[in-house]
């Protein structure tokens, strides 16, 4: 198998663990180039995907290509998405267990894209039935429809993704996608009546006006011209080269009908267009983009939910912000930023962290290897009556007395001293960057950041008057009355504030995570210039540092690349020896310590620990596997020649 694996590296080799030299930043560089500039922009570090954005159409998505992989084990290919998203899909069906991918990365890396090719890698090679078409296609088709909503053109990316994902797509128990689920995290709402210099607002508006027919736009009372409108073309880019918002239009319609959107759903969405422009107020404006988004969101689980009750695994995918540094960077950076330090504390809790404590736990000899842990950032955010977002909420619960300065006084007073903040008074000292009297400094783990904390206090209040409201909720129009109920005009309780929202809705989403087996994809944006083939050194080395890499690749070299329990491992292997077979009596440890005697494992090649066996090389494992399927064949046509005359 090692043959065959090496055969196929031509060009630098695909798994980092494997490289001869040395674990040196520098050899893991050269590898990374040497590979992207030959295309291939795939590579592993063990069972971790690392990913450089080619920005260029590769021909390694094709029907053929995405047949290739399936069912084959991984590493037997050339490191791909596809490896990953097939064995996530297979442990999935053997174990009948949940997972989810994790894809992160900063703004413009391919977070979104490789999401979207993972779930074309399903909707193709996922057995399906006529009836299960329309799942399929529905799943598929979710994504050119939030897109259009939820994504933009910023200065990082042409197409990046405003808001959070995390797609659950169901499986019944022979391995078909039988629905899915949508949730769906801030959204920027803001963008909706300011966009920067050199971006757009949501990309529906311009599809819209490019791609919807006469009829249409003089129902909906619009003229074809985006100069028209003030909230489009406030960054003088109202069309975009990579973009084509006619044709992009014409996806999202068709999608819009497969999701079974009424006729008078989208007459859906009028009042994205029409009242915006009537109210021309940008608390109403906001508030109106951003319900109608959870609208549509619920709409398309909707649409995508299965009825029946059998039960179902699932496969999570998550595709969110990735970090963003911009000239002026406001409350929305600060959340995009505060939920990729969560990301990184969950990787970081489930890999480095996770794995080094279980060696311990399990009595494995080990040198433990250092790493920035970066739960102090995440900590100074977050935590309870200390943190930033406490400090924010604290403020925003003084109407009329609390301004953004007196917040940033307070935070001054109460983290001042904290090793990842810095503020004007201290800027000198800590980094000898100047700093605007206006902001605040973090230093995330991939970067520092200067907020400026203007808006600060409106944008995490969030309030619009009751009288909007009202008006609101007496809208003729059906979507905006369903998006404003009422009910809530009776609710005089203080609603919490957006970042604590926020905050909540991502302690959620970890705990959701954490409860599934993961995988990950780690996306590196080789230039800041969208620029096919441009390897730029210090970029990516920058973000090798940050995301980790290194110390992922050490541990993994020094560790073992899988693990299981003694009962299952020897529930599943036990057919590949006489003793254990077909039962074994005794304590799970010494039979599999019998069977891998017999199948004959070289005491390098493993470790046992107090509950679990650890094995050092994939190709270990997949010998061991080999040989289980065709013990599994032998038995069948054994039982089958059996009883020829009973079938
Ligand atoms: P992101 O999701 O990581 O940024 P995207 O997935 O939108 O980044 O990728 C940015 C752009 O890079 C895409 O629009 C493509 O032009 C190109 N690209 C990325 N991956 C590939 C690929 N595998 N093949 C070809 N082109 C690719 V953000 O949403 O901004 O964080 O918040
Ligand atoms: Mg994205």
């Amino acid at each position: 198998m090692e043959g065959a694996l090496i055969a196929r590296d031509k060009v630098g080799v695909q798994d980092f663990v494997l490289l001869d030299s040395h674990t040196s930043e520098a050899a893991f560089l050269n590898n990374l180039r040497k590979r992207y500039q030959e295309n291939l922009i795939y590579t592993y570090i063990g069972s971790l995907l690392v990913s450089v954005n080619p920005y260029q159409e590769l021909d390694i998505y094709t029907v053929t290509q995405m047949q290739l992989y399936r069912g084959v084990n991984f590493f037997e290919l050339p490191p791909h998405l596809y490896a990953i998203a097939d064995n996530a899909y297979r442990v999935m069906c053997s174990e009948y267990n949940n997972h989810f991918i994790l894809i992160s990365g900063e703004s413009g890396a391919g977070k979104t894209e490789a999401s979207k090719k993972i779930l074309q890698y399903y909707a193709v090679t996922c057995p399906t039935t006529e009836q299960l078409q329309t799942v399929r296609d529905r799943l598929l088709l979710s994504n050119p429809v939030l897109e259009a909503f939820g994504n933009a053109k910023t200065l990082r990316n042409d197409n990046s993704s405003r808001f959070g994902k995390y797609m659950d797509i169901q499986f019944d128990f022979k391995g078909a996608p039988v629905g899915g689920h949508i949730l769906s995290y801030l959204i920027e709402k803001s963008r909706v009546v300011h966009q920067n210099h050199g971006e757009r607002n949501f990309h529906i508006f311009y599809q819209l006006l490019e791609g919807g027919d006469k009829d249409l736009l003089c129902w909906l009372g619009l003229e074809r011209n985006p100069q028209k409108y003030t909230y489009l073309i406030q960054g003088r880019c109202a069309k975009v080269f990579s973009i084509n918002d006619k044709n992009d239009w014409k996806i999202v319609r068709k999608a819009f009908s497969i999701i079974d959107f009424t006729e008078k759903d989208i007459e859906v969405l009028s009042p994205l267009n029409v009242d915006l422009a009537f109210y021309a107020r940008d608390a109403v404006a906001k508030a109106i983009y951003g319900r109608t988004f959870t609208w549509l969101v619920n709409k398309i689980n909707g649409s995508l939910a299965n009825k029946d009750s059998t039960q179902k695994t699932v496969i999570g995918l998550l595709d969110i912000y990735g970090f963003e540094v911009l000239d002026t960077n406001s409350f929305e950076q600060f959340c995009i930023n505060y939920c990729n330090e969560k990301l990184q504390q969950l990787l970081i809790e489930m890999t480095l962290k996770a794995e080094q404590e279980e060696y311990e736990l399990e009595g494995i000899e080990w040198e433990p290897i250092p790493y920035f842990n970066n739960k102090i950032i995440c900590d100074l955010v977050e935590q309870k009556h200390k943190g930033i977002i406490s400090i924010l909420d604290e403020e925003c619960l003084r109407p009329g007395e609390a301004t953004d300065l007196s917040f940033l006084e307070k935070l001054e007073e109460k983290v001042g001293d904290h090793a990842h903040f810095v503020t004007r008074k201290l800027a000198d000292q800590k980094t000898r960057k100047s700093i605007d009297w206006v902001d605040f400094r973090l230093l995330h783990y991939a970067g520092e950041v200067t907020y400026c904390a203007v808006g600060f206090l409106e944008k995490n209040n969030d309030l619009l008057y009751r009288n909007l409201k009202e008006v609101l909720c007496n809208s003729k129009n059906n979507i905006i009355r369903e998006c404003f109920l009422l009910s809530e005009l009776d609710n005089r309780r203080r609603p919490e504030t957006v970042a604590t929202q926020f905050k909540n809705s991502l302690t959620s989403l970890i705990e959701i995570l954490m409860s599934k087996e993961p995988s990950y994809i780690r996306c590196i944006k080789p230039n800041e210039n969208k620029e096919p083939g441009k390897f730029d050194d210090f970029l990516i080395r920058h973000q090798v540092k940050y995301l980790g890499l290194m110390e992922h690749l050490r541990v993994r070299r020094a560790g073992f690349a899988y693990r299981r329990k003694y009962e299952l491992f020897l529930q599943r292997y036990k057919c590949l020896c006489p003793a254990t077979w077909p039962h074994w009596h005794g304590p799970a440890v010494e039979g599999v310590e019998r069977l891998i005697k017999h199948i004959g494992y070289k005491p390098e090649e493993y470790k046992l620990g107090r509950t679990k066996i650890f094995i050092r090389f994939p190709k270990t494992l997949f010998a061991t596997e080999d040989a289980f399927e065709y013990r599994k064949h032998l038995l069948i046509s054994r039982l089958q020649a059996k009883y020829k005359g009973f079938l």
